[in-house]
């Protein structure tokens, strides 16, 4: 019997001594010292034994449980040590490896060169405005002198918001102006109104229902034309170049008199005629003309001692021309390849 249990002891220490996870650990415990077990086994025939033997195995074989039970505890210990340095390794982070790069974007195209317009207006005293898009038609063309019957209020060229013809989505920035001078009530005015604005065109490569215009408008006493030429050639050189030829060409708004458009020389063929500037020579850029007396007196400014000009740019061709971008659309689809590039 004494054999027996230094048997189970041998066995039983080598087992725990080689166990490599806790599941084994319990079926060896389970194996030696469980209700039928080996150790118990031998505890269960000491009934044969004689009355002298019997204390002397019974204190062999508890000697023989507590050295299991330790080296139980001890491979318990062990193993759960393993098991978190495995962890810690394995959540490991190394600080040093360089992050993964965040890509940055940037600003529109059509940002881009709506800052470029308004810090060259604010460099020359303007004051830039905001204002709703939502408009009163007596804002949008009444108080601009644009006549009852003109084609331009049309439903087939304007968005209405109601059926009574009041409320519309302006189709110019000018009825910013208009509030403008509401509330400035003495010259001088200067001011810039950049914006969405809305007009009922079918998309294609140079028209959308929905785009930016830039008006400006100057008041004081003695503007004349030559002041209208000098801001809008600052403006042009500043956005195409020094170089740039740019001529003024009559024209009729009915909100100035007299009006003129401005073209720019083709910057592709410089004049001779190309697909670029549809064989003119010339791009049209902008329209002008010296604030109209009736739009003067609508809001309350005297004709006769204040005199003024105003122009609007559509900011999509402008930016078009600027960046080179041949086709409206790419403008408002925002497709990544297209923005990254600018
Ligand atoms: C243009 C062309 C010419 C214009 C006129 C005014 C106002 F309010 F003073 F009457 N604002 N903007 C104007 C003049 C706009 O856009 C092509």
């Amino acid at each position: 019997m004494k054999e027996q249990l230094e048997k189970i002891r041998q066995e039983a220490l080598d087992a725990l001594s080689k166990a490599s996870d806790t599941n084994e650990l319990d079926a060896l415990r389970v194996r030696f010292l469980g209700k039928k077990g080996e150790l118990t086994g031998v505890l269960k025939s000491m009934g044969k034994l004689s009355a002298e033997e019997r204390p002397v195995m019974g204190q062999a074989a508890n000697n023989v449980r507590a050295a299991i039970e330790e080296k139980l505890e001890e491979a318990k210990t062990a193993l759960k040590a393993k098991a978190l340095e495995a962890k810690l390794e394995a959540e490991a982070i190394d600080v040093t490896i360089p992050g993964d790069p965040v890509q940055l974007g940037h600003r529109h195209p059509m940002n881009k060169a709506l800052d470029e317009a308004k810090d060259l207006f604010i460099s020359m005293g303007f004051r830039v405005l905001d204002g709703p898009e939502v408009e009163l038609a007596d804002y949008n063309f009444t108080r601009l002198n644009i006549a009852e019957n003109h084609p331009s209020r049309d439903r087939s060229d304007t968005f209405y918001i109601t059926d009574d013809e009041k409320v519309l989505l302006r189709t110019q920035t000018s009825p910013m102006q208009i509030r403008a001078m509401d509330e400035i009530k003495k010259p001088p005015i200067r001011i810039l109104a950049p914006g969405r604005v809305y007009r009922k065109d079918e998309v294609d490569a140079t028209h959308s229902p929905m785009f930016h215009q830039i008006e400006g408008l100057v008041i004081d006493k003695g503007v004349t034309m030559a002041d209208l030429k000098g801001t809008l050639e600052t403006l042009i050189k500043a956005m195409y170049g020094e170089d740039s030829v740019i001529r003024f060409r009559p024209h009729h708004f009915p909100f100035t008199e007299p009006s003129c458009e401005v073209d720019v020389q083709c910057f592709k063929c410089r004049g001779a005629g190309c697909p670029t500037c549809k064989g003119e020579g010339w791009i049209e850029l902008l329209g002008a003309g010296m604030v109209h007396p009736k739009v003067l007196e609508n809001c309350d400014i005297d004709p006769e001692i204040y005199s003024g000009f105003a122009f609007g740019i559509g900011l999509e061709r402008m930016a078009m021309r600027r960046f080179k971008i041949s086709d409206m659309r790419m403008i408002f689809e925002n497709d990544i390849r297209f923005l990254s590039q600018f």
